[in-house]
């Protein structure tokens, strides 16, 4: 990790995902896994549930309330640590609210307008979206900047919004003559910073695709898992001599970073282990190594999810820490804007 703009501020680590659905593969590759390699980097790691966010688009409360413990039993059974690093849900420390408040009179409609993620999420109806996913992203901006974070490690779908997230640091400095913000690098990494669904090679694996044979979920078992592989949609030719070969081949491509991704090595050394080899022959070796991976991980976080009270305390204890951060941050923030701030206790 490099600090360049960012010398004044400590090298800070965040990130988060919404309680949505159960985690997908492309969560854990993209996010979940690095995260939990960056625990060892060194650098202080907070990873965040964004509840707040995910109430953009309506929950049931009950799903909610188990989507979140489950993905705090995702995040744990994956290897993140709650001592090392810092797991908490968001609406537990208010601070991300707070500040979301102040960048949105920062963040200009011009910027939100051109976001892609409101336009795909919002789809054809966008009058009818919440206008809280219209601001998602200079909520997103408060949550990395509520703990000066130096870096973000996202999937490629989350760029946009961490360049949005400088551009709120830079005026928000700028407005105010200040040198206060960290301008935030995203931190995006690896073969599966882009996993794709398993049934259209140019779309992106989502927790929220209607198909459910799109993706692999943490939560499936291993003949769920197999057979989504067994069906993933691919061409009729085998796997090409060289990585070259892989393009115009969305499919193929896909399953070949996500078996690099697995296993933690390239893509080429997955192209030399199969090259000319059928998908016949592709799948199940895919579906083997996923299994092995993500099994353990499944059981884990069963055994976590029988006492819903100790994530509970988890995720209080680490609010907690969280907000030890933020607290300072934001009433820094409200000197610098300009709030009075006289209230005793
Ligand atoms: N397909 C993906 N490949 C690589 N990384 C991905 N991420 C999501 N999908 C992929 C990364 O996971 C983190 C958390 O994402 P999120 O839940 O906050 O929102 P999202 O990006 O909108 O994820 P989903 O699965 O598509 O959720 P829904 O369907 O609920 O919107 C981010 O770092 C993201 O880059």
């Amino acid at each position: 990790m490099t600090a360049s703009a960012n010398a004044k501020f400590k090298p800070r680590v965040f990130s988060g995902i919404q309680p949505t659905n159960h985690l997908q593969l492309g969560n854990y590759l993209g996010a979940v896994k690095r995260f939990v390699q960056m625990q060892d980097s060194g650098v202080e790691t907070i990873y965040c549930i964004v509840d707040l966010h995910a109430i953009t688009v309506w929950q049931n409360p009950e799903d909610l309330r188990n989507a979140t413990r489950e993905l705090a039993a995702g995040y744990i059974a994956s290897g993140l640590d709650p001592k090392r690093s810092i797991l908490f849900n968001q609406s537990q420390v208010p601070g991300h609210a707070e500040l979301g408040w102040v960048f949105n009179c920062v963040a200009r409609m011009g910027w939100m307008n051109r976001m892609t993620q409101f336009k795909d999420k919002a789809g054809k109806n966008a009058e009818n979206a919440s206008l809280g996913l219209y601001a998602y992203p200079a909520l997103m901006a408060a949550d990395i900047l509520l703990y000066h974070a130096t870096h973000v490690p996202v999937g490629e779908d989350q760029k946009q919004h961490v360049e949005l997230t400088r551009d709120i640091a830079i005026k928000f400095n700028h407005d105010f003559k200040v040198d206060f913000f960290p301008v935030t690098q995203p931190v995006i990494e690896g073969t599966a910073t882009r996993v794709m669904s398993l049934r259209d090679g140019t779309k992106k694996m989502s927790k929220s695709d209607p198909s459910d044979a799109s993706r692999i979920n943490l939560t499936d078992d291993a003949d769920t898992i197999a057979k989504k592989f067994r069906k993933a949609k691919t061409d009729p030719d085998p796997l090409p001599e060289t990585i070259d070969g892989l393009a115009g081949r969305p499919e193929a491509r896909n399953l070949v970073n996500i078996y690099a991704a697995l296993a933690e090595v390239s893509a080429e050394t997955v192209i030399a282990e199969f090259a000319g080899k059928q998908f016949g022959v592709f799948k199940p070796a895919l579906a083997d190594l996923a299994v092995a991976r993500l099994s353990p991980i499944a059981e884990e976080m069963a055994r976590l999810m029988a006492d819903p009270a100790e994530i509970d305390r988890i995720l209080g204890d680490g609010a907690e820490r969280a907000d030890a951060i933020a607290q300072p941050i934001l009433d820094q923030t409200y000197d610098i804007v300009g709030m009075v701030r006289s209230r005793r206790g």
